[in-house]
Order: structure tokens, then sequence, then C-alpha cells
């Protein structure tokens, strides 16, 4: 294994290949690996939808997931131990970095123990949210994520928050190593003004962001009820949904929003619509880290959103963005207005952050700490014997 030295490393990522922050964020980390030299192998269900084709040293494997009519319910972990197992013999892979314990870290350690010692790669599992505030509490799941974080060679959770909340609800010992999440935005292929033309946007209209997968956590609704009140009138708010958004079109028209929140879905080629807007708007009850406040930060977006879960670490208050206590859509749409009619202060905040994006939240920085947990990981000894495969 070439995992000692300087030289390059084979890596398998698994991750949901959905849209997504964490498989945003695996998907880019892989890419920058590979810009780097190293062997790169996603192994999901799917092709993860931001990961380019015919890229160099990048390769995808397809779990295959069978109905067997003795299953009642369709089994994706054991399909995918062994395909990881495969890939791991077939490539000599150093490491499996598994995006979330449940399932992935789960059938990553399952595919160590599959393979005989001197082939069984390192596993690195970072958490993104979830796994530990949420299912981490959960009976069904709360000892396998255990289970899995301390079987595991390297945790790495994406903010402070929660690697204090996974010390705190799922009770690890072990240290966790902070790796923060990062953006490294693509050149746009349109202009600004061609964007905002699509989006109905004219020159003297303002234009607030949301993104996200609109699950109940981002609080869609609270995003609405603020956008509402929201000075001046003349704004409009432009959605990327990574889900579907019909069931807040209720909440559209009741507003009195119609015309004014502009939904565009799955879009993959989010740096145009990024260079577009003036303001982020975020109204989420938990939050590990909110990669989409980062997105918006790299093009010197400020955002306005609720202080929770890793966010503070993300925007620092009255210097990159504003924040305001959880479920206070009045507080919101305060701050949003303040920013909106203070085009200097916006642009002063819209600048730090993007500064900050740079320094402490880019791919120079982030990867650079990834590959050298990766190595310190390699380095140390194998936690466990197990058969062959
Ligand atoms: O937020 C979600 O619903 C999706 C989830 C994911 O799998 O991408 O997001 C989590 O991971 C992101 C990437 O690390 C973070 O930016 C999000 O804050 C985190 N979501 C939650 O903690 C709710």
């Amino acid at each position: 294994m070439s995992a000692l030295t300087s030289t390059p490393l084979k890596i398998g990522i698994v991750c949901y290949p959905s849209v997504g922050g964490s498989g945003i964020l695996a998907t880019t980390l892989g890419e920058e690996l590979a810009a780097r030299g190293h062997e790169i192998h996603f192994i999901s269900y799917e092709r993860p939808f931001r990961l380019p084709t015919d890229t160099a040293r990048i390769h995808f494997h397809p779990v295959e997931i069978n109905s067997y009519g003795l299953f009642k319910y369709p089994d994706y972990t054991l399909p995918l131990s062994v395909k990881l197992a495969e890939v791991s013999r077939d490539h000599g892979l150093d490491l499996i970095h598994a995006h979330y314990a449940v399932p992935h870290a789960t059938a990553a350690l399952l595919a160590r123990d599959m393979l005989p010692e001197h082939r069984r790669p390192k596993v690195v599992t970072t958490l993104h949210g979830t796994d530990t505030t949420l299912l981490g509490a959960d009976a069904g799941y709360g000892p396998a994520i255990r289970h899995a974080l301390e079987a595991t060679d390297g945790v790495t959770t994406v903010s402070e928050f929660l690697r204090a909340e996974t010390q705190r609800l799922i009770g690890v010992k072990r240290p966790i190593e902070v790796i923060y999440n990062f953006f490294t935005p693509r050149a746009p292929v349109r202009t600004r003004a061609a964007v905002r033309r699509e989006l109905g946007v004219t020159d003297d209209e303002l234009l607030l962001f949301h993104s996200s997968n609109l699950r109940p956590v981002k609080r869609v609704d609270l995003v609405l009820e603020a956008f509402a009140r929201v000075e001046p009138r003349t704004s409009k708010l432009l959605v990327l949904a990574g889900g579907d958004f019909t069931a807040f079109k209720a909440d559209v028209s009741r507003l009195g929003l119609t015309g004014r929140v502009i939904v565009r879905e799955n879009v993959t080629a989010i740096e145009d619509y990024l260079q577009a807007i003036d303001l982020g708007l975020f109204a989420s009850e938990s939050e590990s880290f909110c990669l989409s406040i980062l997105e918006a930060m790299a093009f010197a977006c400020p955002s306005v959103s609720t202080a929770v879960g890793g966010i503070p670490e993300v925007i620092t208050d009255g210097f990159t963005g504003l924040l305001v206590p959880p479920g206070d859509t009045a507080a919101l749409a305060a701050a949003a207005t303040v920013l909106l009619t203070d085009p200097a202060r916006r642009a002063r905040l819209g600048t730090a952050a993007q500064v900050r994006a740079a320094e402490k939240f880019s791919a120079p920085v982030i990867v650079e700490h990834y590959l050298s947990f990766y190595r310190e990981v390699c380095a140390a000894g194998t936690l466990r014997d197990g058969a062959g495969l």
C-alpha cells in the first residue's frame, strides 16, 4: 500500500448520490483529490448527480440492488459492503471514506472484515448531521451508529457543533477531527444579466436566495413567511430546490407571493444562479453546517439565517451575515430588510463573507486537511483481524 508515503492514495468514496450537501461535498472532494493525482472510486447506487463523466482518475462503481421476494424490504447495506470489498480488492484501496455512519460506514466495516488482513483498507467516516442529530437518538439506529464510530479508523464532523453533539448524544469518546465543508465555485457559464433576464428580475429589483432539499428541518414555510414581510416589496426570492416544491405553492399564494417566488429544481449549474443573487435567506431549525450559505458566500453574497447548529461557525454574526433566533420570522425579515435597504453594508458583509469562504472553507485548505487526516489514519496501526474474501 502507498498510504504511508507521499505517493498518491487509492480512495473509495461512499456517499448519497442524490441532491444534498453531503453528496455534493463528497463528489467535489473526490474531484479535487483526483486533480491532485489520487485515484478515486465512487461507490453508490447511482452516479452522484454533480459527478462529471470522463474525468481522469475518477471511477464509478454502481451497487446493484436486488428485490428478492424473501426480503419484505430491499436491502442496500449488504450489496454495498460486497461491492466495497470487491473494489478494495481489485483496485487495492488504501482507504474508504464513508459519508454518513449508517449505512455507509457500517457497510465499509463489513467490507474491511471480508478482506484478508493485507488487503484491508482503512475506513474514515464523516458525519454530516442527521446520523447524530436525528438517528442517534433512535433506538433502532443509535447502537449501530455508535458501533460504526467506534470501529472506524477515523471520524470527522463538518463542524464543532456536530462534534460536540456526537460526543453528547452518542457518547463517542474517541477523538473526532473537525473538517469543515468547502466550496470552490466553477466559472459561471452565463452572465449575471442573462440569468436575471431568465428569472424575470429587473435591474432595480433585489434577488433573495434560498437553496435546500426542502426537508421539514429547512423550514421553507418560515422562509416564505419571512420573505412576505421583507421590504422592499419589489424584491424576489429564488429557490433552488433539491426536491419537489409543489407542497409550498399554497403558502406562496396564501402569503400573496405569487410572481415573486421563482423556483428552479435540481439545478447543477448553480454558479450561474449564485452570481445573480443579492442576499441569502435561511430559516433551518437544525443544520450542522449549511453548505448553501457557503455557496452564496463564495459569490460575495451574505445571508440572514437562524442561529442554529453549526451555522454560527459559517456566518460570523454582523460581519459576514446576520443571525436571528430560530423560529423568529419577524427578526429574520427585519434582518433581511436591513441588508436589502443598505447596499453599502450588504456589500461590506458580502466581501467579508467571500474572504472568509476563501480563507477557511475553500478546497486548498480543506482538501489538504482531509489528506493529512487520511495519511495519519493510514499510518496508524490496524484495529482488528478478520477472514479473507
Ligand atoms: O440538510 C440536509 O437535509 C441534507 C444533509 C446532507 O446529507 O447533505 O445535509 C447535512 O450535510 C450537509 C453537508 O455537510 C450540511 O451542510 C448540512 O447542514 C447537513 N444538514 C443538517 O444537519 C440538517
